[in-house]
């Protein structure tokens, strides 16, 4: 039955689908990162710590998503490596594939199929308020469609494994509300179709700033790559780019990213990565400068890195990665078609 909600919009009211949907015993987890170039210091600490931890007591699925990386034009054989590259760098980090499933978006076709069936339940006044488009398609008269879409294909991601929670930055706020909207709008509509999930934010000490520039968060995209820290760095250039980053004149090692963001990110660093507290680092290094703990700095980056890129180099031309892959894509694709199936049945689509 179709009437006006109270908003004026069009709703379709609830028909006669009750079929409850079976909670998990462990949660499910979903998250996933874009094949975009390197991943750095702020996506291992801010991210991927966070995955390997959840591994242990939840059930959880990993993506490569490949499809929302061609948002933006890709070549075609730098992006075949981008994704071989991250899908490593996920084992390599730590990603167990035999605790958690690992797969890349576009081997499972129900995130296209899903992603379109929510954009049929979205608006275009919605999806224009996102930030992230607004930054991105800023000053162009006409912008990609993909970058508008983009929300919508992230929603299907999660909605499609029934997912429990979604750990993510505080960058992604909006795009999981969007998610919640669309999975209770359905549900409001069709009866109850998805779970409704929950963002699981990283905390406030995960977000890593850029090294040049302590002002902006560390990011691949940014053109100087003496702002962040690659996880495949050599030695020398972590050294190099660590010495350089910008700190303030006061040259004394204390923690004030209100007033010393520049030291404070680095002893940020140096505490998530030693987990020495602020306050030990800041007693050690009493009495001594910036060069002092730079350099202490470098070595644990250096160390810490350097069974990462180790890994990093067994598997990433190995069989081992495609058949985890492909595992992972059949795992996933298994939790995704009953899913895709409930709700092509409760849209009425096919037969
Ligand atoms: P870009 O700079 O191209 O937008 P990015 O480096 O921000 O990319 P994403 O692929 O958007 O990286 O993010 C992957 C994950 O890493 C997300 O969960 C994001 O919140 C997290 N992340 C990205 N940058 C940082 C950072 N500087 N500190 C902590 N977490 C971060
Ligand atoms: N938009 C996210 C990447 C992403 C994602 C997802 C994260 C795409 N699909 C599903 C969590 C769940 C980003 O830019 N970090």
């Amino acid at each position: 039955m179709i009437s006006r909600g109270p908003d004026g919009r069009f709703v379709e009211r609830k028909t006669t689908m009750t079929t409850k949907i079976k909670k998990h015993d462990i949660p499910r987890i979903f998250s996933g990162i874009q094949p975009s170039g390197d991943l750095h210091l702020g996506n291992y600490l801010g991210a991927m710590r966070q995955f390997i931890e959840l591994q242990d007591n939840n059930d959880c699925i990993y993506c490569v998503v490949d499809m929302h990386a061609i948002t933006v034009p890709q070549d075609p054989e730098a992006l075949k490596k981008h994704i071989l590259d991250l899908a490593a760098l996920y084992i390599a980090v730590g990603i167990d594939p035999k605790k958690s499933i690992l797969f890349v978006q576009s081997m499972v076709p129900g995130h296209a199929e899903l992603s379109w069936i929510l954009t049929c339940s979205s608006y275009t006044g919605e999806l224009s308020r996102m930030t992230q488009f607004k930054s991105k398609s800023r000053g162009e008269e006409s912008a990609p469609t993909g970058l508008f879409c983009y929300p919508v294909l992230m929603a299907a991601d999660i909605l499609l494994y029934d997912t429990d929670q979604v750990p993510v930055g505080n960058d992604q706020t909006q795009h999981i509300e969007l998610t919640r909207d669309l999975a209770t709008r359905v549900n409001n509509t069709k009866g109850e179709t998805f779970i409704v999930p929950e963002g699981r934010y990283l905390k406030e000490g995960a977000r890593i700033m850029a090294l040049d520039d302590p002002t902006k968060k560390m990011s691949k995209s940014d053109p100087n790559i003496h702002s962040r820290i690659s996880l495949m760095d050599p030695p020398n250039k972590i050294k190099k780019t660590i010495m350089r980053a910008t700190t303030d004149s006061e040259a004394i090692v204390r923690f004030d990213a209100a007033n010393k963001p520049g030291i404070s990110n680095l002893m940020n660093i140096y505490s998530v990565l030693t987990g020495e507290s602020i306050a030990d680092i800041e007693t050690s290094f009493t009495g001594k400068g910036y060069g002092d703990f730079k350099k202490e700095l470098v070595g644990v980056v250096q160390e810490s890195l350097a069974p990462i890129q180790e890994r990093f180099n067994d598997i990433r031309y190995s069989d081992e990665l495609i058949t985890v892959l492909k595992d992972g894509a059949e795992r996933a694709n298994a939790i995704a078609v009953p899913v895709l199936a409930r709700v092509k049945e409760r849209f009425g689509l096919g037969l």
